[in-house]
């Protein structure tokens, strides 16, 4: 018999169905008894009534460990008891691969394992239905994001993910070794959006980054995946407002196609209203000293003043930022840059901004940054025949995930997160 998602036995497309699964819950109250059978598309009672339900089903479906994987052949009918109305009265009952016992953590919906034993049970944690909705909201971010930019005529990137420089300045790499050379894991796509970009005008990506800082915090992994794009003939405004767009898109898709995730998990969720701010006025706003970086508080401070808004924090001074990007004006000596952060639930989720194709002032930046030109060589050369302005941003997958879905540790927006401890599963 072909087997049917639970989904579609609420849809009452079948009356005799094989549903497969894993044993959500058991209940005996004796003379009836209860299955909560759960696949990835819902959850449906099974209910055995003595004398009614052949008698080896009747018998064993209450001593099915939980979390074991059953197949299911029975009738469906309609149940005013039932969660959503339709239970199904089972003919057959069989075991395709018992869990043991007892499981490692809770997976209950009210689990408390906490959650470094949770990841390292990862596999596990997955079967819980909290976990399942962050994903599938994490899914639809992903969906969102390639369908808005491959709908506006973007190219899709697939950037390499072995280096042979640092593209960020500031941040560490983890070595590789490649055959007699030293290469390293890239850090962002930077380098290599900016070259397509010079040509194919505008290109997108979801790409993993890897950071070897050893920071053990609840906004870092030492993996993550960046969304990324790179827009020829664009500036600093322009870049910022493609994200205010899909950010908005990207919302607005999970509040229509997530509804029973965010229910699952409780969370009303709001399309964003956008601020744009630049940083001279922040560091009124804010009393910052000038000349520094937003701290974790000031980013909470921005989300205080603006609540529910991309806040868009641009023109950085040039000595916070990167050194691809744009002084301001494309002026050498200028202070101020063509750079910004996106903050949102205060938390910064975006760097950005237009990028130097100059290869003269490129090569007095780096040399102002302490980078040496010659291994950036090949970087330097692709602006010498041909390249116009552009722009481009990344926006953290983790971090924007973390915020939609309401968590505070990076970590839970992550399948199978890589930090300073963690490297299995
Ligand atoms: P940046 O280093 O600011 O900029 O990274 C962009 C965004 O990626 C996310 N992110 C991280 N998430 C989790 N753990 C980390 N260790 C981590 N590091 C970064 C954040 C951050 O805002 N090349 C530039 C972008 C550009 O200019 O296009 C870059 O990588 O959400």
């Amino acid at each position: 018999m072909q087997r049917t998602y639970i989904k579609e036995v609420f849809e009452g497309k079948e009356k005799k169905v094989n549903v497969k699964g894993w044993v959500h819950e058991t209940r005996d109250l004796s003379k009836i008894k209860f299955l909560i059978l759960r696949d990835i598309s819902g959850n449906i009672q099974i209910t055995a009534i003595k004398g009614k339900t052949p008698e080896n089903v009747f018998e064993k479906i209450d001593k099915i460990p939980r979390e074991s994987v059953i197949s299911v052949e029975g009738t469906t009918q309609k149940s005013k008891q039932a969660p959503n109305g339709i239970e199904i009265i089972p003919d057959k009952i069989e075991i395709i691969s018992e869990a043991e016992h007892p499981l490692p953590i809770d997976v209950s919906d009210f689990s408390k394992t906490e959650l470094s034993k949770r990841l390292d049970y990862r596999f596990l944690d997955f079967h819980r239905q909290k976990i399942q909705a962050i994903f599938k909201i994490q899914n639809e971010i992903c969906n969102s994001f390639r369908e808005f930019f491959y709908n506006n005529g973007f190219i899709e990137m697939q950037p390499p993910c072995i280096i042979s420089s640092a593209s960020e300045g500031g941040t560490e790499l983890f070595p590789a070794k490649y055959f007699e050379k030293n290469a390293y894991l890239a850090q962002s796509p930077q380098l290599y959006k900016q070259m397509l970009a010079c040509s194919m005008e505008k290109t997108f990506m979801i790409t993993p980054v890897w950071r070897a800082e050893k920071h053990n915090t609840i906004r870092h992994l030492n993996e993550a995946r960046q969304m990324d794009i790179e827009v020829a003939f664009a500036n600093q405004m322009e870049i910022m407002k493609w994200e205010e767009r899909v950010v908005k898109y990207i919302i607005e898709k999970v509040i229509e196609k997530c509804k029973n995730e965010l229910d699952f998990l409780k969370i009303k969720l709001k399309v964003p209203k956008a601020e744009y701010i630049s940083y001279d006025e922040t560091v009124k706003l804010l009393g910052m000293k000038y000349g520094e970086d937003l701290s974790p508080e000031d980013e909470k401070k921005l989300n205080e003043k603006f609540p529910d808004t991309i806040v868009f924090v641009h023109s950085w001074p040039t000595s916070l930022r990167c050194f691809y990007i744009m002084t301001k004006d494309e002026k050498p000596d200028a202070k101020l840059s063509e750079g910004f952060d996106a903050i949102y639930k205060g938390l910064e989720i975006t760097s950005g901004g237009q990028r130097i194709h100059m290869p003269e002032l490129l090569i007095k930046r780096l040399k102002t940054k302490k980078m040496n030109p010659k291994n950036f060589k090949y970087y330097i050369d692709s602006f010498r025949y041909g390249a116009p302005p552009h722009a481009g941003w990344s926006i953290g997958l983790e971090r924007l995930t973390q915020l939609i879905v309401g968590e505070k540790n990076i970590r839970e927006a992550c399948m199978f997160p890589r930090d300073r401890d963690r490297l299995v599963p």
